[in-house]
């Protein structure tokens, strides 16, 4: 059984978001078509307190981009972005949101950053993703979403090291690239690590 993970596909990560994704908006019209192609689709959303200890503004004099020891983890400070029941952690407007069979919420924790949909950062607590798709029987998951060297990449590697067949869906993805170059690094370590890279074309 193959299951679609649609990961973050929310205004912040879009245009005019806090935190805007270079081009994320144009990953919209590929959700809604990979999604007619799926029995199972799981959207992730971020969805964090307003206390988050990855938002700059709740350290002192501390700007987004920085990175500070966070509670033990390394943590690269954000804008404010995707509130839990706000405007920016809703879905973008134009996902086919009908098609989508189950919502995993992650990042709720104030004191740890969840970039994969399965985790937080530290591992130290599922989201429920895994025993959600073990119990629909799930062994394949394609993933696609915003953004490839964050929350994409560490639920794919999750993923892998889970057991699950994983697929990159490149065109359904864009990329923060924080640093020049981050994207590329991203997809050859989730390479490496044993996920398939496929672009639509090739895709059967
Ligand atoms: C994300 C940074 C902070 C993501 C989420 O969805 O990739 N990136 N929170
Ligand atoms: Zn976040």
């Amino acid at each position: 059984m193959k299951a679609l993970l649609l990961i973050d596909l929310q205004r912040d990560f879009c245009a005019m978001g806090a935190l805007e994704v270079p081009d994320g908006d144009a990953v919209i019209p590929i959700a809604n078509e990979l999604i007619k192609n799926y029995d199972l689709v799981v959207a992730t959303q971020d969805w964090h307190p307003a206390n988050h200890g990855s938002f700059a503004a709740n350290h002192p004099w501390r700007k987004p981009g920085q990175v500070i020891d966070l509670h033990g983890l390394s943590q690269v400070l954000w804008p404010i972005h995707c509130v839990q029941d706000t405007f920016g952690a809703t879905f973008h407007p134009h996902l086919d949101t009908e098609g989508i069979h189950h919502i995993v919420q992650k990042g709720t924790n104030p004191e740890i950053d969840s970039y994969s949909g399965f985790f937080d950062n530290g591992h130290r607590q599922a989201t429920g993703m895994d025993a959600y798709l073990k119990e629909k029987g799930v062994d394949e998951v394609h993933i696609m979403g915003l953004a490839t060297d964050y929350c994409v990449k560490f639920t794919a590697l999750d993923a892998v090291e889970l057991g699950y067949k994983t697929v990159l869906l490149v065109e359904g993805c864009r990329g923060v690239n924080l640093q020049e170059g981050d994207v590329e690094k991203a997809i050859k370590e989730m390479e490496e690590k044993g996920i398939l890279i496929k672009t639509i074309q090739n895709y059967a």
